[in-house]
C-alpha cells in the first residue's frame, strides 16, 4: 500500500513530466526567454483534471503561467500549478507570474528548476509562500535542467549552450577531403539532426565546410520548415560565396558571417547585398575568437547553438573549452584510408563529459555526452 504522500509525489512527477514535454513545443522559438511549461490541475475529489496549459509564447512573451491562467479562468482557484521554471517575480514586459498565480487563487505550486535570473532567483517562490500557497520545489529538477540547459548556461556563463554534433563513419571519419557532403548516416538520423536544428537558436559551421559542402543548414522536416534557426559561418576573411545556397537563402532564413577585422570590405558589402549580416569579431591565431562571438550571440538572446562542422571548427571549439554537449551519430559505412579523422570520438571524450543518452536510429547508433555547467 502506498501512502498518500507517495501517491502525491507520483502525481506531481507525472504532471511535471507532462509540463516538460509540452514546453518542448516552443524550444528554439522563445529567445530571448526560456521555453517554460505550466499545467494547472484541479481535483474536486474525482481525480486530477487539467484546467489550463501554457507554454512560453513564441518570441518569449506572454510567459507560460499567464497562458495557462488565461485558459483556466475561474477554474484556477484551488488548483495546483506545475511550472518547469520558478515563476518570475519581476515587473518586466509582463507582470510577475508569481503574483498572477496568487491573484488567481492557486492553492499549490510545484516547481522543477529554480531561476538563476537575479530578478527572480528565490523571490518567485517566496512571493507564493508569503501568500500562503504550498510550494514544492525541485520536482524532476534534473530533467528540467537538461531541457532548460541553454537558458541556465547562458545565465551562468554569459554564452549559449554549445552542442557539437558529429556524424562518424564506422572507421571514425567525418568525410573525405574534397568530396563535399557524403552520406554517412541514414534517414532517421538525418531527421533527428533536423529536429535538433529546429530546437536550436543557431547553427554554426566553419568557412571550409561552407565552401566544400555548400550546405543549406535549414530544417527540412514536414511541418517544421518554418523553424530553421539562424545560420552562422565562421568566416574570418568574408570568403562565403555569394552564389552559395546559404547566401541565396539569406532573405528567408537569416545568415550571419562572423568576420575578423582583416576581412575585405568589398566582400562583406557583396554578401550584405544578399542579406547576409556580418558579425564583427576579433581574431587570434588566425581564427575567430569564439568566446567573444558566443558572448555576442548570448547578448542577442541565443541560448542553444549547434556546431555542425567541420573538423577544424570542432577542434577549435574543444580547444577553447566552449563545448557543453557532444552528440555522435555513427553510421555503418567505412570511408577508408585518406578520410578526415574525427576530432573526438566515443572512446576519447574530453575530461568532464559523461554519457547521458544512447539510442539507435535505424542502422546508426547515437550517443550524447554532457558536461556539468
Ligand atoms: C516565467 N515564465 O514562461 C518564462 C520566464 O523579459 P521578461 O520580462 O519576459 O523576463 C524574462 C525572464 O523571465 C527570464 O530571464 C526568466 O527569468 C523568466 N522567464 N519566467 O515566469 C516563463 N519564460
Ligand atoms: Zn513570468
Amino acid at each position: 500500500m502506498s501512502t498518500r504522500y507517495e501517491e502525491q509525489q507520483a502525481t506531481d512527477r507525472r504532471f511535471m513530466a507532462a509540463a516538460l514535454r509540452m514546453s518542448r513545443k516552443h524550444a528554439g522559438l522563445t529567445a530571448t526567454n526560456p521555453a517554460v511549461g505550466t499545467l494547472l490541475v484541479s481535483d474536486d475529489g474525482n481525480g486530477p483534471v487539467i484546467v489550463g496549459r501554457g507554454v512560453t509564447a513564441i518570441g518569449g512573451r506572454p510567459h507560460a503561467e499567464a497562458e495557462a491562467l488565461a485558459e483556466a479562468g475561474e477554474k484556477a482557484r484551488g488548483a495546483t500549478a506545475y511550472v518547469t521554471l520558478e515563476p518570475c517575480a519581476h515587473h518586466g514586459r509582463t507582470p510577475p507570474c508569481a503574483n498572477a498565480l496568487v491573484s488567481a487563487g492557486v492553492a499549490r505550486v510545484v516547481g522543477a528548476a529554480s531561476d538563476p535570473d537575479p530578478r527572480v532567483s528565490g523571490k518567485g517562490y517566496a512571493i507564493l509562500r508569503e501568500a500562503g500557497i504550498e510550494v514544492v520545489e525541485r520536482v524532476m529538477a534534473d530533467e528540467a535542467a537538461d531541457q532548460l540547459a541553454g537558458y541556465l548556461v547562458r545565465s551562468l556563463k554569459k554564452r549559449p549552450q554549445v552542442t557539437l554534433k558529429l556524424a562518424l563513419s564506422a572507421d571514425g571519419m567525418i568525410g573525405r577531403p574534397g568530396e563535399g557532403q557524403i552520406a554517412i548516416t541514414g534517414a532517421i538520423s538525418r531527421r533527428q539532426v533536423h529536429l535538433m536544428r529546429a530546437e536550436a537558436d543557431a547553427i554554426v559551421v566553419g568557412i571550409n565546410t561552407a565552401l566544400a559542402d555548400d550546405p543549406e543548414l535549414t530544417v527540412r522536416l514536414p511541418g517544421l520548415e518554418a523553424r530553421s534557426p539562424v545560420r552562422i559561418v565562421l568566416d574570418r576573411l568574408a570568403r562565403l560565396d555569394p552564389a552559395s545556397k546559404l547566401a541565396r537563402t539569406a532573405e528567408e532564413v537569416p545568415v550571419f558571417v562572423a568576420v575578423g577585422p582583416e576581412a575585405d570590405a568589398a566582400r562583406k558589402a557583396e554578401l550584405e547585398a544578399f542579406g547576409v549580416k556580418s558579425l564583427a569579431t576579433d581574431t587570434y591565431d588566425g581564427r575567430i575568437a569564439l568566446p567573444e562571438l558566443l558572448e555576442d550571440l548570448a547578448a542577442l538572446g541565443m541560448m542553444n547553438v549547434m556546431v555542425e562542422g567541420g573538423a577544424e571548427t570542432a577542434r577549435n571549439f574543444l580547444a577553447d573549452d566552449m563545448v557543453d554537449r557532444i552528440v555522435i551519430f555513427r553510421g555503418p559505412v567505412e570511408l577508408g584510408a585518406g578520410g578526415i579523422a574525427a576530432p573526438v570520438d566515443e572512446n576519447h571524450m574530453p575530461a568532464g563529459f559523461r554519457l547521458t543518452r544512447q539510442a539507435r536510429f535505424g542502422d546508426d547508433s547515437y550517443a550524447e555526452w554532457t558536461r556539468n555547467f
